[in-house]
């Protein structure tokens, strides 16, 4: 079945599914909107926005620290969405669930700890050539404070990563892998679970960054073998500041805490202080309890729909955009990996991505332009910056369509 066919046995679905965020109803600059941007941030659904209303409407109250009604509550509810997550993403238990603010949190909180413990001079870590600055700044910085040594597993010039070179840079010195599972520049999906393997052959534990993975597939943990996953709400239907670490209890146990403060202790005194069993140990302060909540209702939400209906939904709007996108002359797509989930890159021949940006917006198509936190992968590919649509469940043809009539618009006032 071509992907044309495909898509419009599954667009009555997916028009439900949009029924369901009402952001996306509104008019941008006289059009209806097509947005393109779910790997910034994507739209949330009304369940999840109602879910955050009622909380402080009704159930407000700092967690862990009251005996009265509503504490326990706000208490019950927070703990409700730890367990929600592990479920969702196959974790042997809640305590291996952190929450934290985000992927860049979650990453920089395995960089520190984990570095504290695990990392001296001369150990190396791997990171690859495709990932989000998150992934890479919090492990040059724990070089610079360990000694440690950052290398690179290389990109073909399809953007997929080099398998060959990778097997290369494993060894004895390696301490960790940290990759990530989908690039969010170029959509890559990358065989982690092959990847987690090899590492592991080496007894080298593997963080994988989820930011992109977890809105698109299903995401088993134990599955995978992964040692840590990292992912943000707001990218997953959810409310921003709020994400989740995901690691194995092996480590949780042995790694030092990120903070100091409240809830991730048992005891103080001015001598020595005892720390919380974990995952409080990794939670200190009042965090992030309402976002925490609504993460919980994203996840009942794409629940209900269910991840693999998603995932396949996804799949053929991509596979029709990128027949749609080929057809349009003077576009080159940034990479073209074996298999692409969330977001697609391009140029158009002679026009800047961020002219091309406004130049969509004026027609309500929103996109991103410009290195996408991915600096590197710009520099592989000798350009400064491209224009990057991505999907959610939302999306549709008419979204694509508009895409497609806006580059035209712009070949138009651009005159190419
Ligand atoms: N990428 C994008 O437009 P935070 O900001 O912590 O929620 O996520 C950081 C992050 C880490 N890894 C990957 C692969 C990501 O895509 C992101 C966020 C957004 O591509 C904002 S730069």
């Amino acid at each position: 079945m071509s992907a044309v066919a495909d898509i419009t046995s599954l667009e009555a679905q997916a028009r439900r599914w949009r029924d369901d965020f009402p952001l996306l109803e509104q008019k941008v600059h006289g059009h209806d909107l097509a947005y393109l941007d779910s790997a910034a941030t994507t739209q949330k659904p009304e369940s999840v926005i109602s879910v955050l209303g009622k909380y402080y409407r009704e159930e407000n109250a700092n967690i862990h620290r009251g005996v009265y009604a509503l504490s326990q509550k706000a208490t019950h509810a927070y703990e409700q969405s730890r367990k929600k997550v592990a479920d969702f993403i196959g974790a042997k238990s809640f305590k291996e669930v952190v929450f934290v603010r985000g992927t860049t949190e979650a990453i920089n909180l395995v960089a520190q700890s984990f570095g504290r413990v695990f990392l001296k001079e001369g150990d190396e870590i791997l990171v690859s050539a495709m990932e989000h600055h998150s992934n890479i700044v919090p492990w040059q910085l724990v070089t610079e404070q360990t000694g440690a040594v950052l290398r690179v597993i290389p990109m073909t010039e399809n953007g997929d990563l080099d398998q060959d070179a990778y097997a290369k840079l494993l060894s004895a010195k390696t301490k960790l892998v940290a990759l990530c599972h989908v690039s969010n520049a170029i959509g890559t999906v990358n065989p982690i679970k092959d990847m987690i393997a090899q590492a592991h052959a080496f007894d080298v534990p593997v963080l994988i960054d989820g930011a992109q993975g977890v809105p698109h597939t299903k995401i088993d943990v134990q599955d995978l073998d992964c040692d840590f996953y990292a992912f943000s709400g707001h990218k997953m239907y959810g409310p921003t500041g709020v994400g989740v670490l995901y690691a194995k209890e092996e480590y949780l146990e042995r790694m030092s805490p990120y903070q100091g403060g409240g809830d991730m202790i048992l005891s103080v005194t001015f001598e020595k202080t005892t720390y919380n069993e974990i995952p409080y140990k990794f939670e200190a302060g009042t965090p992030n309890i309402s976002g925490v909540i609504g993460l919980g209702a994203a996840i009942d939400y794409v629940s209900q729909i269910g991840m693999d209906r998603i995932a396949s939904y996804e799949a053929s709007l991509m596979g029709l955009a990128v027949e749609k996108l080929r057809d349009v002359d003077g576009l080159r797509f940034i990479g073209e990996p074996k298999q692409r989930a969330g977001a697609l890159s391009f140029i158009l021949e002679g026009i800047h991505p961020h002219d091309l940006g406004t130049i969509l917006d004026m027609e309500g198509v929103a996109i991103r332009t410009g290195h996408h936190c991915a600096q590197p992968v710009m520099t592989f590919f000798a350009i400064p910056a491209s224009a990057r649509a991505s999907f959610g469940l939302y999306n549709n043809e008419a979204d694509i369509d508009a895409l497609v009539s806006g580059l035209a618009k712009a070949k138009e006032v651009f005159k190419r």
